[in-house]
């Protein structure tokens, strides 16, 4: 009744052909304008470059759209009217018939209304550092554990307490695979100390993962963290002082709620001059690659 899908993304899911679901709140609210707009267009050439329809998922004028024309992407990019959109605000933002970016958690939702099994992203939300006192927990995290859309993601970044991350998704069962790894990525670098329970070498055996899962009638995503490739990696010593200066500088400012992970990347962006940016750019890549082979694996079984 909300939902508007785009004939090829509808014409793809009718005949069981692979699709892929994007957000948008990276576009809006994790990355500056001309940057996030490229982005947003090269990820969906590489999903098609596989042969798998891309999905980009976003509010425009109260619509659920799966799938967005250049128009909409360009929008989404440079307007300022764009509200960041959890399971909270869906509705609100759907009956006032606003535009709204949808983040790891809604693009779930929307994706699932839709019929779509897999999603790529750069970073998920989490669990904040300081978790003790503000108790920063991303709705992300609980929709992972109940909304039936796989996630393919480069870990986390280092703005979040990683080892309460992970937990927290081991106590709602959220099975999280390396993929090729057996530490979680930590998004700027390949990895982080933090050990995996599970690790998986191929889309193949992801996609026959996520099947028994199915059948076994299992909630939730598999998420799947996929390291930024070698030649783009940071220097850990670098991007982690910079985010400690960028939190410092959120809780001297106040920042509180769904400000606070806008704030901490547009911070990291200014203050590495870009250069997290175009990190950040190539692993979303990245994920598109791999979400696109684990999605054309799944219809092949
Ligand atoms: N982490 C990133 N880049 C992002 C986000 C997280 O490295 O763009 C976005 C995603 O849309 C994610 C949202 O779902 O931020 C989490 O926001 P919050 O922490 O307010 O739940
Ligand atoms: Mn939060």
């Amino acid at each position: 009744m909300y939902l508007d899908i785009k004939d090829e993304v509808k014409e793809a899911l009718d005949s069981n052909l692979p699709v892929v679901a994007l957000e948008s709140t990276i576009i809006s609210h994790g990355m500056p304008y001309p940057q996030n707009v490229e982005m947003a267009k090269h990820c969906e050439e590489i999903i098609r470059s596989y042969g798998v329809v891309p999905a980009t998922i976003a509010i425009i004028n109260g619509r659920i759209k799966i799938g967005l024309t250049d128009d909409d992407l360009y929008l989404l990019a440079t307007s300022k009217n764009v509200a960041k959109v959890s399971r909270r605000d869906l509705a609100k933002v759907i009956s006032t018939k606003e535009m709204g970016a949808t983040t790891v958690a809604s693009t779930m939702i929307c994706a699932s209304m839709a019929g779509i099994k897999f999603f790529v992203t750069g970073g998920i939300g989490g669990v904040h550092r300081g978790y003790e006192e503000a108790m920063d927990v991303s709705a992300d995290l609980d929709e992972l554990a109940k909304t039936n859309v796989n996630v393919i993601c480069a870990g986390a970044k280092s703005i979040l307490d990683l080892p309460r991350t992970l937990e927290y998704l081991e106590t709602k069962g959220v099975p999280v695979v390396g993929y090729q790894t057996d530490y979680l990525p930590q998004f700027f670098t390949r990895e982080s100390e933090y050990k995996l329970n599970l690790r998986l070498d191929s889309p193949e055996e992801i996609a026959k993962m996520i099947k028994t899962k199915e059948e076994l009638k299992l909630d939730g995503a598999v998420l799947i963290t996929n390291p930024i490739p070698e030649e783009s990696s940071m220097d850990k010593k670098y991007i982690d002082d910079l985010i400690d200066k960028a939190i410092n500088e959120a809780n001297e400012r106040h920042i509180t709620g769904k400000d606070v992970t806008p704030f901490l990347l547009a911070k990291i962006v200014e203050e590495s001059e870009g250069k997290s940016l175009k990190a950040n750019i190539a692993l979303v890549y990245n994920n598109a690659k791999v979400g696109a082979q684990i999605a054309k694996a799944y219809s092949k079984l």
